[in-house]
């Protein structure tokens, strides 16, 4: 399904700096994704885009920069946007003051970023500083989603007891988070599906909006 679904994609741009930013375009909608480092983000993105573009299992902590994708799908195209990871225990000050004003830079003002998905390592559910970024992604007004990464690692009989004990020790989600594999290809289809619906949903809702004013 998901070869119909995002029929191609490439690497558009990969940005070290505030000032190396590509700017939205209006015609294309963004979906960020967020976690920290080695939850899998460039795993996800390499199984949901169904080719090697990013690259995996590098240094944890190694990636700085934002990379853009750009999917092609039959209803339009859209672009996932690979943040730098976060929560890399040796990492100086120095070195989080560059993160988070590099993915501020990105986020303020994005009115193309339609949705944040946020990525948490299915083993450890939200740790401290993924309730951080929540509540930045909240504050700037943009919608989560959760995603679960490395379903793989837990057995299957336990999915269900694991993500709702998650969900009851709070987290905020646009949907029901959704438990992934990259390794096993678990549920990566649908999360396909669930992002380019969102994506045009979205757009129908805006449009609609701009009507009525
Ligand atoms: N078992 C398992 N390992 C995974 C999965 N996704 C990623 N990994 C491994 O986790 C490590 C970090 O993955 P990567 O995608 O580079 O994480 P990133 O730092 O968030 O981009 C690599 O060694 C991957 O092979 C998964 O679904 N299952
Ligand atoms: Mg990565």
């Amino acid at each position: 399904m998901n070869d119909r679904l995002i029929t191609r994609a490439r690497l558009e741009a990969t940005c070290f700096t505030p000032g190396q930013l590509i700017p939205e375009d209006t015609s294309i909608p963004e979906i960020a994704v967020a976690g920290r480092s080695n939850v899998g983000k460039s795993s996800l993105i390499n199984a949901l885009l169904g080719a090697r573009l990013a690259k995996t299992g590098q240094t944890p902590g190694k990636t700085r920069s934002i990379n853009f994708y750009r999917a092609e799908t039959p209803a339009g195209s859209f672009r996932l946007v690979d943040l730098p990871g976060y929560g890399y225990a040796k990492r100086s000050k120095d070195e989080r003051n560059d993160w988070q004003r590099l993915v501020a830079a990105y986020m303020r003002g994005r009115e193309r970023l339609v949705l944040v998905c946020h990525l948490v390592d299915f083993r450890h559910g939200l740790l401290k500083n993924d309730r951080e970024l929540q509540e930045w992604i909240r504050a700037e007004g943009k919608n989560i989603f959760v995603v679960f990464t490395k379903g793989d690692k837990i057995s299957r009989g336990k999915w269900r007891s694991t993500r709702d004990g998650y969900i009851r020790a709070g987290l905020y989600s646009h949907d029901v988070p959704v438990v992934t594999s990259a390794e096993s290809k678990e549920s990566i289809d649908k999360l396909a599906e669930f992002l380019v619906k969102f994506v045009k949903e979205y757009d129908t809702i805006s449009e609609n909006s701009a009507e009525r004013m």
